[in-house]
C-alpha cells in the first residue's frame, strides 16, 4: 500500500517540478513602454531541487513526504557568466531561515535551475543568525564580491525581547561562485546596515561602498538615505564617513527608508542606479523601485532622478509572505544593450522584467523628477498636454 503511495507520488511530483523548470516564459505587453514584465515568475519555491527536500529512499520515506519545506525564493543577486545567466537568490526554509543558492538559466528569462547544492557561506568568529539579499559586483581587482546581511539578535534587547536584531554588511569574495571568501563585515559609524553594494571601480585609490545607515533594525530613524564611502581595503573595510546620495524625503515613495539595489551600471551618460523605496501606507509599508543616474566620475552626486516609481507591486505580485513589496538586488546587462531586471515580490517569488539600456536612460533623462507638490505635479502634466497640441492628429 505504502510502496503505491511512495510511486504515485514521486512520479507526480517529479514530473511536476521538470514541467515548471521547461515552462517558456514570455514578454506581456508593456503600455509604459519602459520595460516588459514576463507573465511568469522565474523562481518559486517549487522550483527547489526535489534532493533538497525529499528523501528519495522508499524504504525510510513511504509516504514520499518532504523532510526539508521552503517557504520562498526571492531578493536575488545576478551576474552573467560564461554566457550564462546566473542569480544568487535568497531561499527561505520553512525554518525561516535564510541562505544563498545559484539558479542558472540560458537565456535570463525561463528555465532556471539551481545548481546541485545551496552556497555554504563560510564563518567568521561572529556567526551569522540569518543571510540575505546578496548584491554582486564585478570588480576592478578581479573578485566578483558579494556583500548581503547579516543578522545577529541585538545584545542589547531587554530580557524577553527575542526578535531584536542587528543587521550588517558581511562580505564574501569568489572567482567562479564556487569556491567563496569570506572577509570581515563591514565596519561603518552610523548604525546598522543593510543594502550594501561594492562600487565596481576604485576610486582615488579606495574601495567605494553604497550603504543605507540606519538606526534600528526597521526603522532607519535618524539614519535613512542611500549613502557612500570608502575603504582603504576590502580584508579590513571600514567606511569611517557616509555622504547621502539619495535621502528618504518626505511625501515620496521613499519617504519612510530607500535603499540601492544592484551594483549600478556605466553608461556613457552616468552611473544607472536601481534602487527601492518604501512608503507607508495604512496597509502597512509599501516598496517599490525607482531608477535614478550619478556623475560618471562623482558617482555619489545624483543627475537625474525620474519622479514616482518604476517598478510597482501590481496584480498577483501584490501578494505574499510580506505583501504590497517589489525588491530588487539583481540585473544584468547584456552587450547588445538588452537589460534583465530581476525583482521579487512580496519576499515570495522571482520575476523579470526586460528593457535595454536605449530605454532606460530615455525614461530617466526625459520624465519629469518629483517636485514634492501636487500643484507641481499638475503643472508638469499641463506641460505635456500643450506640448501634445500639435500632435494630436497623429493618433
Ligand atoms: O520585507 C521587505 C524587505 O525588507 C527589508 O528591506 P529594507 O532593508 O529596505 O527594510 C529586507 O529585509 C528585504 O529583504 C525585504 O525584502
Amino acid at each position: 500500500m505504502n510502496q503505491h503511495i511512495f510511486k504515485e507520488r514521486i512520479s507526480r511530483i517529479s514530473s511536476d517540478h521538470e514541467a515548471l523548470l521547461a515552462l517558456k516564459n514570455k514578454p506581456s505587453f508593456s503600455g509604459n513602454g519602459i520595460y516588459e514584465r514576463h507573465e511568469y515568475p522565474i523562481l518559486t519555491r517549487d522550483h527547489i531541487p526535489l534532493e533538497w527536500r525529499y528523501d528519495l529512499n522508499p524504504e525510510t520515506n513511504p509516504f514520499f513526504m518532504e523532510r526539508i519545506g521552503f517557504n520562498a525564493v526571492f531578493n536575488a543577486g545576478a551576474i552573467k557568466l560564461d554566457e550564462k545567466y546566473l542569480l544568487v537568490a535568497r531561499v527561505e526554509g520553512n525554518d525561516r531561515k535564510s541562505f544563498f543558492a545559484i539558479a542558472e538559466s540560458p537565456n535570463g528569462i525561463d528555465n532556471f535551475t539551481f545548481w546541485e547544492r545551496p552556497i555554504s557561506i563560510p564563518q567568521n568568529e561572529d556567526l551569522d543568525t540569518n543571510v540575505y539579499d546578496m548584491r554582486l559586483t564585478q570588480h576592478d581587482d578581479g573578485w566578483i564580491y558579494g556583500v548581503f546581511c547579516t543578522e545577529r539578535k541585538d545584545p542589547s534587547a531587554p530580557e524577553g525581547d527575542t526578535s531584536t536584531a542587528m543587521a550588517a554588511a558581511g562580505i564574501v569574495r569568489t572567482k567562479d561562485l564556487v569556491n567563496w571568501e569570506r572577509l570581515p563585515d563591514l565596519i561603518s559609524t552610523t548604525g546598522q546596515q543593510r543594502n550594501v553594494v561594492v562600487f565596481p571601480h576604485l576610486i582615488k585609490g579606495k574601495y567605494a561602498f553604497f550603504t543605507r545607515p540606519q538606526d534600528g533594525f526597521i526603522d532607519t530613524g535618524k539614519g535613512g538615505g542611500i549613502g557612500f564611502g570608502l575603504s582603504e581595503s576590502m580584508e579590513n573595510p571600514e567606511v569611517k564617513e557616509e555622504t547621502i546620495v539619495d535621502a528618504k524625503t518626505y511625501h515620496t515613495i521613499y519617504e519612510v527608508k530607500n535603499g540601492l539595489g544592484p551594483a549600478p551600471i556605466r553608461t556613457e551618460k552616468g552611473w544607472l542606479h536601481l534602487a527601492h523605496g518604501v512608503r507607508n501606507t495604512a496597509a502597512g509599508l509599501r516598496y517599490t523601485l525607482y531608477l535614478f543616474m550619478t556623475d560618471l566620475d562623482e558617482p555619489w552626486k545624483v543627475t537625474h532622478k525620474p519622479h514616482g516609481h518604476l517598478i510597482a507591486p501590481l496584480k498577483e505580485e501584490r501578494v505574499g509572505d510580506v505583501s504590497n513589496v517589489v525588491f530588487s538586488n539583481g540585473w544584468i546587462k547584456d552587450d547588445d544593450g538588452k537589460v534583465y531586471i530581476y525583482y521579487a515580490s512580496s519576499d515570495t517569488r522571482m520575476h523579470v522584467a526586460t528593457s535595454s539600456m536605449e530605454q532606460l536612460l530615455d525614461y530617466c533623462m526625459n520624465s519629469p523628477e518629483d517636485e514634492l507638490h501636487s500643484h507641481l505635479s499638475v503643472k508638469a502634466i499641463d506641460h505635456l498636454i500643450d506640448q501634445n497640441k500639435v500632435f494630436q492628429n497623429t493618433k
